[in-house]
């Protein structure tokens, strides 16, 4: 069995998780993506992670599911869904859920669950010379992983079909243009600028964060009406929180706040 396939480094206040088949381009294998579902399960309810960062070795972010775990030619064809049921749409929740934010940097091509994974993140940043590809209708297969959730709500239902019917390639620069994600950087920059990143989101508020990610979460099947009731209902928590104390004393005092760092 392939060893290290993710890998887990811990920094002062957050995690990094690390995909690490640069010779298949990342590409996923069922163990791991169940150490990374472990790996994101354990981090939520660590209290001294308080940011996760995804990135990934070699020259691609993640290729998608290994194809060569998949038998075409006979009656042992892999029934998909349960693929999808099983390790595949825990782990997409389990980005979504967590309390922590998440960020992704995506150094290279990410191709059908591959950049789906990235999308499901908080924060994606990625190098110049990333592509993003829902290279599933290449393969006959429609896009999973969130996609169909996803790409209609980042980039708008104008350019879903396009982006999924024909599998192009969307270059980074045309997904941070179309709202798909956060920041283009020179390729050079994106290991530093994602860990100063993290640095940043490891120093701010951990309630706050939660808070912010719980409502945008359900932001966008909610009315206004709904949401400004969400939006009362988690400030009105958030100005009880130690962390609110601080921001106001930190504001009045004019220095940086020092948030809950247990
Ligand atoms: O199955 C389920 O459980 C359901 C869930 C499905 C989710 C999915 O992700 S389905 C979509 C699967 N992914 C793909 O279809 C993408 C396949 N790969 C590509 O289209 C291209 O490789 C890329 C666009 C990603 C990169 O192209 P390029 O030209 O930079 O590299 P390459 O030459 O195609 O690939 C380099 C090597 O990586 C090559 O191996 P070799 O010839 O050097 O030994 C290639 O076979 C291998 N590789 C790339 N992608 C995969 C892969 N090996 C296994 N699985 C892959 N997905």
């Amino acid at each position: 069995m392939e060893k290290d396939t993710l890998i887990r480094t811990r920094h002062d206040g957050w995690l990094r998780l690390t995909l690490n088949r640069p010779n298949k381009l990342n590409s996923l294998t069922a163990p791991m993506l169940e150490d990374w579902l472990a790996a994101v399960t354990e981090a939520a309810g660590d209290k001294t992670v308080r940011a996760i960062l995804i990135d990934a070795n070699g020259r691609a972010f993640c290729a998608g599911q290994d194809l060569s775990e998949r038998k075409t030619t006979d009656s042992q064809d892999t029934d998909l869904g349960d693929s999808l049921q099983k390790r595949y749409n825990p782990l997409i929740q389990a980005l979504r859920q967590t309390p922590k934010p998440i960020v992704c940097a995506v150094n290279g091509v990410a191709a059908g669950a591959g950049a789906n994974l990235a999308l499901a993140c908080d924060i994606v940043l990625a190098a110049q010379s990333a592509v993003f590809i829902q290279a599933f209708s290449r393969i006959g297969l429609i896009p999973d992983c969130g996609g169909s959730w996803f790409l209609p709500r980042l980039a708008g239902s104008g350019r879903a079909a396009a982006i999924a019917m024909l599998a192009e390639k969307i270059t980074a620069e045309t997904a941070a243009q179309w709202g798909m994600i956060w920041r283009v950087v020179a390729d050079e920059q994106l290991a530093a600028e994602s860990e100063q990143l993290l640095e940043s989101l490891a120093a701010s508020s951990a309630s706050a964060n939660a808070a912010t990610k719980k409502l945008l979460n359900v932001a966008a099947d909610n009315t206004l009406t709904q949401q400004l009731a969400l939006e009362a209902e988690q400030q009105h928590l958030a100005g009880f929180t130690p962390d609110y104390r601080e921001g106001v004393a930190a504001f009045t005092e004019k220095r940086l706040p020092r948030f809950n760092q247990a």
